[in-house]
């Protein structure tokens, strides 16, 4: 008997009768002692209650965090602040293969500027789709700052489908955000450029480097953003920031800040004072308001201008067809929120100690009262600001961005110089709490806080350093998400958490309840276009295929092997390399790695991936499975042998170190017998149970259905080779048939265990 077989029935013997034995070893010490031992206080008790997640359990709701100058996305729970997935956007990240396989290259590729490839991307504001202004879980949208890109993130499985490249824009910012039923994501300029790719010289700063807003079209039912179908509004160059739309009574418009109306060009290198001093002189700059809804159907009759085939609406345009304006906002401002009622709009400088709440309402009536207080150097009509507010509230040292709560008129703004989260009331006007955080918070995130309906509950501050906060790891320090229990009337910190993957800007929170990803794809689902891989394979139609000179391989992989497992092309073959997963399985993901080729690839069940390349050299090239996705995962391997030209094989046999005889194979078999009773005892267990009532449980025993039938096949080919008494053969198969029985034998002892920690019932004995 193997050591494996033993080890299944010692398993299957703890499993069915000696669990009630195991450990409910609690620990000798009472919560006292270890509260002592830590030097916890009640407080500390409390918050760890709130967050701790025991295991198993799930959290309430799901964070989508920006990674910052990583390009890439974090994925985490609230409240237990445990991080789930990366999402790979603009960066490559071999982990999901992403940027190593051809499909995702292709995304990549997408997001190229001026034909060069770019590697990261500086990602800020997440944005989940919406419909009728909530969070419906269906899409996410990210901005990259450095290189004004929008990815677009299927939330079915987590994967970054498209990258688009802005047309004009030379940096952004103001993005990503959607409309309240996702028909654009919105796109602000950040530093002003000429919307040619030319050079233009800085003299001309003002007449022809401009800041834009673009609103993207997005294709629900394409899952793609239509470049065709998207535009611009032509703004002036003073430095747009952050965006949001309008919602609800607001729906239809939307809000853009700028912090340079000043225009300064900077030159600090030429004696002249830095950008830092020139943007700052004014004590106002200007919200831009843009009728969106009105600009599209400008659009639709023609009036927009291409300029690099792309559809802008130029600001005369603009101001003649009465969609633009601007309202003077203080000082240096950053955030822009709108209300979830979208009658407010909260803009906060970071230079000043104010939140100024605008009224949409009278902002709304000045316009068509046409009551301007004047008109900008480009001729864009301005609001009086006293006018147009509603009130403004002190509410600490560099105020930045503001949240807002499930409790009407309640609100959140960070306060960076202070480190402190300001709670206050925007309808009467009012200073409520304040919190400090570590430290120097730039955004901070309600739950589904964008939305027409925020949940409250709590708040995330997202710090720009951490300084103390952690075992020190270098002079880079990790950044840190700090929980804060919003739901009394005090706000409560719970919870530290260090970021170590780029400095994140914004983050998005929805109810983990909305977001329903799949488990696998469709057989030989190419996951990056959505459709069927041209180059799927199915079990037993593995293959090679020369065409127009490339050698393609068409593979499958399952537990525990890549067929094929030998592949030899003649040095300087173009080889394209096409792996089906074929799993059913829940989390049966294969990995693919070869040496010397810069090629790593994930295989989630159900996907098809593609890896291209040039085997110039002649040598010898493992490739193994780089997911333990089994016992005998260590022996999913197999050898890429790249011949030198004109070499012909020197005999057709392989060679092999073992011999095995009729005495090797009768043991073998034995083994087998053994391991038949473990499944059998098992699939008895779980058929005289309700384990239909269990979903994971059903899939599992399909996944072991499957396995016993490879098993079964197994079994045909070593009877087979037996009855010829070919015992080298015989036995090799028979120890295959086995190896499919452990992993029936595996799952059926994971669904057996999964009923038993479930509760499920004996139904027929
Ligand atoms: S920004 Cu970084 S803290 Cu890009 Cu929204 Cu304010
Ligand atoms: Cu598949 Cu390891």
């Amino acid at each position: 008997m193997t050591r494996l077989t033993k080890h299944l029935l010692t398993l299957s013997a703890a499993a069915g009768f000696g669990l009630a034995s195991i450990g409910t070893a609690f620990s000798a010490e009472s919560l006292e002692d270890v509260m002592k031992r830590r030097g916890l206080t009640e407080k500390d008790i409390l918050a760890a209650a709130k967050t701790y997640t025991p295991t198993g359990g799930r959290d309430e709701f799901v964070v989508f965090s920006s990674g910052g100058q990583s390009g890439q996305l974090i994925v985490y729970g609230i409240p237990s602040m445990r991080i789930l997935k990366y999402v790979a956007v603009f960066t490559p990240e071999p982990w999901q293969g992403y940027g190593f396989d051809d499909e995702s290259k292709a995304v990549l590729a997408q997001g190229k500027i001026n034909g060069t490839e770019i590697n990261y991307g500086d990602t800020h504001h997440p944005a989940i789709s919406e419909t009728n202004g909530e969070y419906d879980g269906e899409w996410l949208f990210i901005n990259d700052k450095a290189n004004p890109r929008i990815a677009v993130v299927d939330l079915k499985d987590f994967e970054t489908k498209q990258i688009v490249v802005n047309p004009i824009m030379k940096s952004e910012h103001g993005g990503a955000f959607v409309t309240p039923n996702t028909e654009y994501v919105i796109e602000a300029t950040q530093y002003a450029g000429p919307f040619s790719n030319d050079f233009v010289p800085l003299s001309k700063f003002n007449d022809e480097y401009r800041g834009a807003v673009t609103y993207w079209k997005f294709d629900r039912e394409a899952g793609r953003i239509d470049p065709a179908q998207s535009f611009s509004v032509e703004l002036p160059p003073y430095s747009q920031d952050l965006s949001d739309a309008g919602k609800l009574v607001s729906d239809g418009w939307s809000f853009t800040n700028s912090f340079c109306t000043e225009r300064y060009v900077g030159g600090i290198e030429r004696g002249r004072p830095p950008f830092e001093a020139g943007c700052s002189q004014k004590d106002t700059d200007f919200l831009h308001m843009i009728n969106w809804k009105k600009a599209a159907e400008l659009v639709a009759a023609g009036k927009a201008t291409k300029i690099n085939d792309h559809d802008v609406i130029m600001m005369d345009t603009a101001v003649a067809e009465g969609i633009l304006f601007l309202i003077p906002e203080p000082k240096s401002p950053h955030g822009v929120d709108v209300s979830p009622d979208g009658k407010y709009i909260i803009v906060s400088g970071k230079l000043d100690t104010h939140a100024s709440v605008y009224s949409f309402e009278k902002m709304k009536a000045l316009i068509d009262a046409k009551d301007f207080a004047g008109t900008d150097p480009y001729g864009i009509p301005i609001l009086d600001l006293k006018k147009s507010l509603h009130t403004q509230l002190q509410v600490g040292l560099g105020p930045l961005h503001t949240q807002y709560d499930s409790k009407p008129c309640v609100v959140y703004t960070s306060i960076y110089v202070d480190s402190q989260v300001t709670k206050w009331d925007y309808c009467e006007g009012k200073v409520l709490d304040k919190i400090s955080v570590h430290y120097n918070i730039g955004h901070l995130m309600s739950m589904e806080g964008d939305s027409v309906s925020p949940k409250g509950k709590y708040l995330v501050s997202l710090n720009k350093l951490a300084i103390d906060r952690f075992n020190p790891v270098g002079p880079l320090h990790p950044q840190n998400h700090q929980l804060i229990d919003i739901s009394g009337d005090k706000m409560e910190l719970l919870y530290d958490m260090p970021l170590p993957l780029g400095e994140p800007h914004y983050a998005v929170a929805i109810s983990a309840d909305k977001l329903k990803p799949k488990v696998r794809y469709k057989s030989g689902w190419d996951s990056r276009t959505d459709q069927r891989s041209p180059h799927r394979t199915l079990p037993g139609r593995e293959r090679t295929e020369v065409v127009d000179g490339v050698t393609h391989i068409y593979g499958t992989l399952i537990r525990s092997h890549i067929t094929p497992e030998i592949i030899e092309v003649e040095e300087g073959s173009t080889v394209s390399l096409h792996f089906t997963n074929v799993e059913r399985a829940e989390d049966e993901t294969h990995g693919f790695a070869i040496r010397g080729f810069d090629i790593n690839l994930s295989a989630e069940p159900g996907k098809t991936v593609s890896a291209t390349f040039k085997a110039e050299k002649p040598g010898v090239y493992p490739y193994y499975c780089t997911e333990f996705c089994s016992a005998l995962h260590l022996e999913m391997q197999g050898y890429l042998l790249v011949t030198p030209k004109g070499y012909t094989a020197e005999g057709v046999a392989l060679q092999e170190g073992q011999t095995y005889t009729e005495e090797d194979y009768t043991k073998q078999v034995e083994t087998v017998n053994a391991t038949q009773a473990v499944i059998d005892s098992v699939v008895q267990y779980i058929t005289a149970r309700n384990f239909k009532d269990f979903p994971p449980v059903v899939a599992m025993v399909e996944d072991a259905t499957d396995q016993l039938n490879f098993a079964e096949e197994a079994k045909t080919k070593t009877e087979e080779f037996a009855a010829a008494k070919d015992w080298q053969n015989a036995t090799l198969w028979a120890q295959q048939w086995f190896q499919y029985q452990v992993k029936a034998a595996d799952i059926g002892l994971r669904a057996k265990t999964y009923l038993d920690q479930n509760g499920a019932k004996v139904v027929n004995q």
